[in-house]
């Protein structure tokens, strides 16, 4: 679970960084083309040498690995281990004489025949081994009356899946209750710290660990990630869960604009450069709008709201769909509240659907804000192209 901001960014990385090698060059010349040869070569020596040392575990013993120096040249700087010492030292034992191993997936000599068995069913003789008789494993944690698995399956079978009625976030085992809180101060690591332990006590936060503190640049500050347990539950059947949309089908959606064509212009807006949600939702390949015959322009990235309008305006085009991702200082519903301005401003509002969506725009928050309709995360191409029908049949009634 810590793991996963860590791998977003990755994937925001290597999303980000789709044509790079359209505009970096791997060099064929210059000094790894120049040095590949000599390095194998100096490899090949290095390997010899191992050799005539008396192999692998003598060329460790005498610090060959990890020398900074250019083979054959030696820093003296190696990592030496002695065979003989280290934590695996003296861990490898010699079988005694009498050694017996009677168990079927035994490799190896089993020893059987001194005890009178046969080594070609060696487990015969103590009856089949655990492997063919899974009945003679006497598992360890139901010989402890105290902590076992089915005690600690019994202590959170409330929140177990399927059909948990409870649920407690988590973050290590099932209801640990465990969160994860960022936190970034201005101010130095030490002061950040501390201000963060209490920002998660005030919270009501219980067993409260720094996790990891990240100084930013000085002018900026402190990044701290913390985690904490809460120690309520959630109770399921309270929770209000948003009821799925009602959709056209796919038929009804393309004999609606079969029988009046649609045209719309769309993008993300300002300086919003999230292409990929707008993608899916247009997308015929994504199972977007165009997939019912929706003639879409797309202007492409950062566009702004005046160039929208103006562009519905121009291809007379019907609807305007906007892409907000970024919503620091609520940007989103800003530029939502702008573009409605513009379009009214240019006496072509009532004539537009004005359909907003991203990651954190939520339906009535938009609409407050001036769109006809919000979409956040999830969205699909049939939810826009069903709201886009069914508004322009209500707006004509
Ligand atoms: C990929 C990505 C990038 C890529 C974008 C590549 C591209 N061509 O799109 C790159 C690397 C360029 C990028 C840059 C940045 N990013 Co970025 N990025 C992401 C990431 C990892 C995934 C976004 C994504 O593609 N999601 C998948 C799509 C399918 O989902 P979606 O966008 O939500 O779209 C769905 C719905 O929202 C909806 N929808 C979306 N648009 C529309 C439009 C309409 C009309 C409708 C109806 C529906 C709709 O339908 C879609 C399908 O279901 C998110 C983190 C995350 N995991 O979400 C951060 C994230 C969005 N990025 C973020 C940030 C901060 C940035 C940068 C500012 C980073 C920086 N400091 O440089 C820059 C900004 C660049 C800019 N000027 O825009 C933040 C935004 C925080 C915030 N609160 O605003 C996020 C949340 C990461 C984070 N946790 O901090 N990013």
């Amino acid at each position: 679970m810590y793991n996963i901001e860590a791998c977003d960014t990755a994937k925001q990385t290597l999303v980000g960084l789709d044509g790079l090698m359209d505009m970096v060059e791997l060099k064929q010349d210059g000094y790894l083309e120049d040095k590949a040869r000599e390095l194998t070569e100096r490899a090949v020596l290095f390997l010899e040498e191992m050799v005539e040392q008396g192999g692998y575990f003598a060329a460790v013993e005498r610090g060959m690995f990890v020398d900074s120096g250019l083979f054959p040249e030696r820093n003296g700087d190696g990592i030496a281990r002695k065979i003989e010492g280290g934590i695996g030292a003296g861990t490898v034992i010699k079988r005694e004489p009498d050694y017996m191993a009677p168990v079927t997936a035994h490799f190896g000599r089993n020893n059987v025949a001194q005890y009178g068995g046969d080594p070609a069913n060696p487990s015969a003789l103590i009856g089949g081994c655990t492997l063919e008789n899974p009945e003679k494993i006497v598992f360890i944690d139901e010989l402890d009356e105290d902590d076992n698995v089915y005690l600690r399956m019994d202590a959170v079978k409330d929140y177990a899946q399927p059909n948990a009625k409870k649920l407690k976030p988590e973050m290590e085992w099932l209801a640990d209750g465990t969160v994860m809180l960022t936190l970034c101060f201005p101010a130095e690591q030490k002061i950040a710290e501390a201000a963060a332990v209490e920002c998660a006590r005030r919270m009501g936060l219980k067993d409260i660990a720094v996790i990891s503190r990240e100084v930013l640049h000085r002018a900026e500050g402190t990044r701290i990630e913390l985690k904490g347990k809460v120690d309520f539950d959630i109770d399921v059947s309270s929770l209000v869960i948003p009821e799925e949309p009602v959709l056209l089908s796919e038929e009804a959606l393309r004999a609606a604009i079969e029988q009046k064509p649609m045209r719309v212009v769309c993008g993300t807006i300002g300086e919003d450069e999230h292409s990929v949600g707008l993608r899916e939702i247009i997308d015929i390949k994504h199972g977007g709008i165009e997939k019912y015959g929706i003639e879409v322009h797309y202007l492409g990235t950062s566009v702004p709201p005046e160039k929208l309008v103006g562009a519905a305006i121009e291809l007379n085009a019907g609807a305007i769909l906007a892409s907000m991702i970024i919503s620091h200082d609520d940007i989103h519903y800003k530029n939502i509240a702008r573009i409605d301005r513009i379009a009214r401003e240019m006496g072509v509002r009532d004539k537009l659907i004005f359909v907003a969506g991203g990651t954190q725009v939520e339906h009535e928050a938009a609409k407050a804000a001036g769109a006809d309709a919000g979409f956040g995360r999830g969205t699909h191409g049939n939810h826009v192209a069903t709201f886009l029908v069914q508004e322009r049949e209500r707006r004509s009634e």
